[in-house]
């Protein structure tokens, strides 16, 4: 499997150099100054691919784009959509056309990944990413107050909802309303209570029934072009996979998994394997999962997550935690294996340590939560290391 790394662009303290360091080849960025729903020009991919070159003796290029975002109004089925499909194909044409031909997108309305906690404390230092049910259920009903909210969340998680509410200075309610909010990719921007409120309510006559036929709209539109381009598209799960703040979530078990890749009968219509996101639902099973969906897996995140009864999560060390992540790592190296012996020359499937805890001097980096240095270079050399015994006790191609 490619190793690869989130490279956030020029911005990111962490530099390509020391990319190399960790032992990934390949990077996984995106343009995100770039408005969505406005084409990616050649000039603008080819300025990045020069950045990630410069230093041809590293061996980097860039490999997975990570996101090309679907604008909202697609997701909403509302404005001028012919026009943001056209931008989208001509995006992925100008990718193909630069020799990056896997995409990472998502179809999580209004916020991306969404924790409670970006430091929650580890034994000896360190910091991992939390997901607290009862935080969540207080930030819904108390801060956001959204109608009727107190029905989508279990009596014991309101009660301890209640109890964490009534204790929480305004600080305490601030820095969970920019935690909640951190996830949000891209340009940065970042919702307060009223625009969360007036983003939310955009939404409010759109089920799950309701953003499933806009997403089969928009793999109907875009699918074919990825084909043409020889572009492999790989949806993103939803993260947490659970309806969140009345939105719908359609990307978070395998019979959602079942219904897009069913909804244009393409290999470009693939998917993104992030063992996080979907290893937070209860009912997943992810080696089964990555085993029936194997032929379309173009991508994947590698993490753990350590659930608890309530729904809450910790994220957990790459081979700790809930996923047996050799297991899934031997179905991936499987399926390269059967993709290699059918002729496929892209073979090797592309995969990024997700996520890491911070660990060492990392804090000092000021990094994205989630993406610091040691943390996700202790998680890439363990998967590396799992992927090389199976792949050799296998007799499989690495
Ligand atoms: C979180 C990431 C997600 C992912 C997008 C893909 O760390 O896995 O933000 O990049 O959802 O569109």
């Amino acid at each position: 499997m490619e190793q690869t790394w989130r490279w956030f662009g020029p911005a990111d303290p962490i530099t390509p150099a020391q990319i190399r360091q960790t032992g990934a080849t390949g990077i996984v960025t995106a343009l995100h100054d770039i408005p969505y729903g406005v084409v990616w020009s050649p000039e603008a991919i080819a300025e990045r691919q020069a950045l990630i070159g410069a230093n041809p003796a590293l061996g980097l290029r860039w490999r997975v784009v990570e996101s090309l975002p679907v604008h909202e109004n697609i997701k909403q089925g509302t404005g001028d959509l012919p026009a943001l499909f056209a931008n989208y194909r001509q995006s992925l044409r100008n990718l193909a056309a630069a020799g990056i031909t896997t995409i990472c997108y998502n179809f999580m309305p209004v916020l991306d990944w969404t924790r409670t906690e970006l430091a929650a404390p580890l034994p000896g230092g360190g910091t991992a990413l939390r997901f607290n049910a009862h935080e969540l259920a207080a930030f819904d009903c108390f801060m956001l107050r959204r109608p009727h909210a107190e029905d989508d969340h279990p009596p014991e998680v309101m009660a301890r909802a209640r109890t964490w509410f009534q204790a929480a200075s305004e600080s305490t309610q601030a820095r969970l309303l920019a935690n909640i909010m951190a996830g949000l990719p891209g340009a940065y921007d970042r919702y307060d209570i009223p625009g969360l409120r007036r983003i939310l309510d955009t939404y409010a006559d759109i089920g799950a029934d309701g953003l499933r036929a806009h997403l089969k709209r928009f793999l109907q539109e875009v699918i074919p072009a990825a084909e043409e381009a020889g572009m492999r598209m790989g949806i993103h799960p939803d993260d947490p996979p659970r309806p969140m703040f009345g939105l719908a979530r359609i990307v978070s078990n395998a019979d959602d998994l079942a219904f897009i890749t069913g909804c244009v009968d393409s290999t470009a219509n693939g998917l993104t394997l992030c063992t996080g996101s979907l290893g937070a639902g209860a009912g997943n099973d992810l080696p089964a999962i990555a085993t029936r969906f194997a032929p379309r897996i173009h991508f994947a995140h590698l993490r753990n997550v350590a659930k608890e009864p309530d729904g809450s999560f910790m994220e957990a060390d790459h081979l700790g935690g809930d996923v047996d992540m050799v297991a899934v790592i031997a179905a991936l190296l499987g399926e390269q294996g059967r993709r290699r012996d059918a002729g496929d020359a892209r073979w090797r499937i592309p995969f990024r340590p997700d996520h890491g805890h911070e660990l060492l001097d990392d804090a000092a980096r000021r990094t994205h939560p989630g993406y610091p240095l040691a943390g996700r270079m202790r998680g890439l050399a363990e998967l590396r290391g799992v992927m090389t015994a199976v792949a050799s006790l296998r007799g499989l191609p690495l």
